[in-house]
């Protein structure tokens, strides 16, 4: 790929204003329940919050900026607005409560923020709690005279993009949290740039006719490259939903033709009933990331609807997808190749590669990579310039990737190597699961065993006893080699899960 870029670059007035300066404003942009705005539109829009947050709240290049919302237009044309003015955006899960968000507001140092007023009451008691967040304006009000918007009315829909060098930070990153505390990456506007221009391209390859729709939050790197950035880096156009589960994505799809979607593979399987109304839909590519995809969800979801899911592995610290595949070259249970521009290569604990067959850790590197804000995690992530992502996986015959475990999930019982997600996806295959977690638990006699949660599908709710334990035990010794079964079964309500809808582990090894 062409990854040479400029010592000045601003990716906002490549990704939105390149748009109307070469002639495409009238083209659509942003889709929303009763909203459609051109590129143009979203460009007045952005500018006017550049030039409030320049002329009203007294930002300078380099301050940073709690954006703080569901995914809406207001988010997205604040997205712009900051980093237009040479701000750093950060953004934050809607779900987050005060508590939460005060860390964050600590940690990156946020002095402004740009809020849904849905969420007023939690971005208020954060302004309490931190400080050095001295300046908070509230989107989505109405008639309310200090509002945002109120403030872009009196604001010149002109704005010059201010000059920063392509390696000036644009926006922080923080991960989900799956270990329970957050840890902040930095992005600079060049790899805002190269995520374009490596999986988009080369393995996405949509157009300027997509409509793209997905359900992470746009706070989620995974959901601001998938509906914001990729579709804008191609002139495409994005679909944004607030609440976006199985059923609100399904009349998405409907509702806008859109094209491309972007979800998990827990949302494929819940909308995977409803086949035939999907094959009547526009939707032609669909997207998975953020966790494993099994063989079985991937075959479920073809026969259902007809389309190859392509998975792809990104991270928070690699800013976006950095193993993933093209349909056609779909490999059921493999997550793909390096995507052209990265390397990608599995080492033991010494750093060498080991060969294929052989699980291990997964080292990539590319035109994007790891740089938190904390120097010491830093030094674990990043080693001889290969960044560490803590996932153990193999590397078959044929180069494809093939995820085992996160490192730490690695479950060592009687000197065997179990992978939690593969006894997961053996319970999976039963019908009575809806969805469970395995880990390893202390055992005196074999270091650890196989233990595994799960909650019932709705049909077998009552049956949670003895008898299903067992079956279910028996069930996975048909499908693994029996060492992996679970010895310990407790059925449970619900699973805990980040907002971004991550497994946390640590809360099950905490609960046993
Ligand atoms: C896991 C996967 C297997 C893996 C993300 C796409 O998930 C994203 O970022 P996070 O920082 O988590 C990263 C970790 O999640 N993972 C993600 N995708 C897959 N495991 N197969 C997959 N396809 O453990 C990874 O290290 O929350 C995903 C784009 C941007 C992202 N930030």
């Amino acid at each position: 790929p062409e990854l040479q870029f400029p010592e000045h670059l601003n990716c906002a007035a490549e990704l939105l204003d390149r748009h109307v300066r070469e002639g495409r404003g009238d083209r659509p942009c942003v889709r929303a329940p009763g909203l459609s705005w051109s590129y143009a539109q979203l460009l007045e829009q952005a500018n006017r919050i550049a030039n409030v947050l320049v002329n009203e709240m007294g930002l300078v290049p380099g301050n940073r900026v709690l954006l703080f919302g569901p995914n809406n237009p207001m988010m997205v044309a604040s997205w712009f607005g900051v980093v237009k003015a040479g701000g750093i955006a950060v953004a934050a899960m809607p779900l987050l409560r005060a508590k939460e968000l005060s860390t964050i507001a600590d940690i990156a140092r946020i002095s402004h923020a740009l809020c849904d007023n849905a969420l007023r009451a939690e971005a208020e008691a954060a302004m309490q709690k931190s400080p050095a967040l001295t300046q908070m304006r509230f989107f989505n009000v109405p008639d309310d005279p200090r509002s945002l918007e109120a403030l872009m009315q009196q604001a010149s829909p002109d704005f010059t993009n201010v000059d920063t060098a392509a390696t000036d930070t644009c926006l922080l990153g923080f991960t989900s949290g799956t270990t329970g505390i957050p840890k902040a990456t930095m992005h600079f506007h060049r790899d805002v740039m190269a995520v374009c221009a490596c999986w988009p391209r080369h393995v996405l390859q949509a157009n300027a006719d997509d409509v793209f729709i997905g359900s992470p939050p746009i706070a989620f790197t995974f959901g601001l490259g998938g509906q914001v950035l990729f579709p804008m880096s191609i002139g495409a156009s994005m679909v944004l939903l607030e609440k976006a589960g199985p059923q609100q994505l399904g009349e998405g799809l409907e509702q806008y033709g859109a094209t491309v979607m972007f979800t998990a593979p827990t949302s494929y399987r819940a909308m995977a009933p409803y086949g035939d109304r999907i094959r009547a839909t526009r939707l032609r590519k669909c997207v998975s990331a953020g966790e494993a995809l099994n063989a079985s969800t991937r075959a479920l979801w073809k026969s259902s609807t007809g389309i190859e899911i392509i998975d792809g592995i990104g991270s928070t610290e690699m800013l976006h997808i950095f193993i993933s595949h093209r349909e056609d070259e779909a490999r059921p249970g493999a997550t793909g190749k390096a995507v052209p521009g990265y390397e990608a290569r599995v080492i033991d604990e010494d750093g060498n590669e080991v060969a294929a067959g052989t699980v291990g850790r997964l080292a990539v590197r590319g035109p994007t990579g790891c740089r938190y804000l904390d120097d010491e995690r830093q030094k674990k992530y990043v080693q001889g310039g290969w960044n560490l992502t803590g996932d153990a996986y193999l590397m078959d015959a044929d180069g494809y990737f093939i995820y085992q475990a996160r490192t730490d999930d690695m479950i060592i019982s009687a000197g065997y190597n179990i992978a939690a997600p593969e006894v997961e996806d053996a319970l999976m295959a039963h019908e009575a699961v809806a969805e469970c977690a395995v880990i390893g638990v202390p055992d005196a006699e074999r270091g650890q065993i196989v233990k595994a949660f799960i909650v019932l599908a709705p049909a077998f709710k009552e049956r949670g006893d003895d008898a299903m334990a067992k079956a279910l035990q028996e069930f996975v010794k048909q499908t693994v080699a029996p060492y992996k079964y679970p010895r310990a079964v407790q059925f449970v309500a619900q699973l805990p899960r980040t907002a971004t809808g991550k497994l946390q582990r640590f809360k099950l090894h905490e609960a046993s």
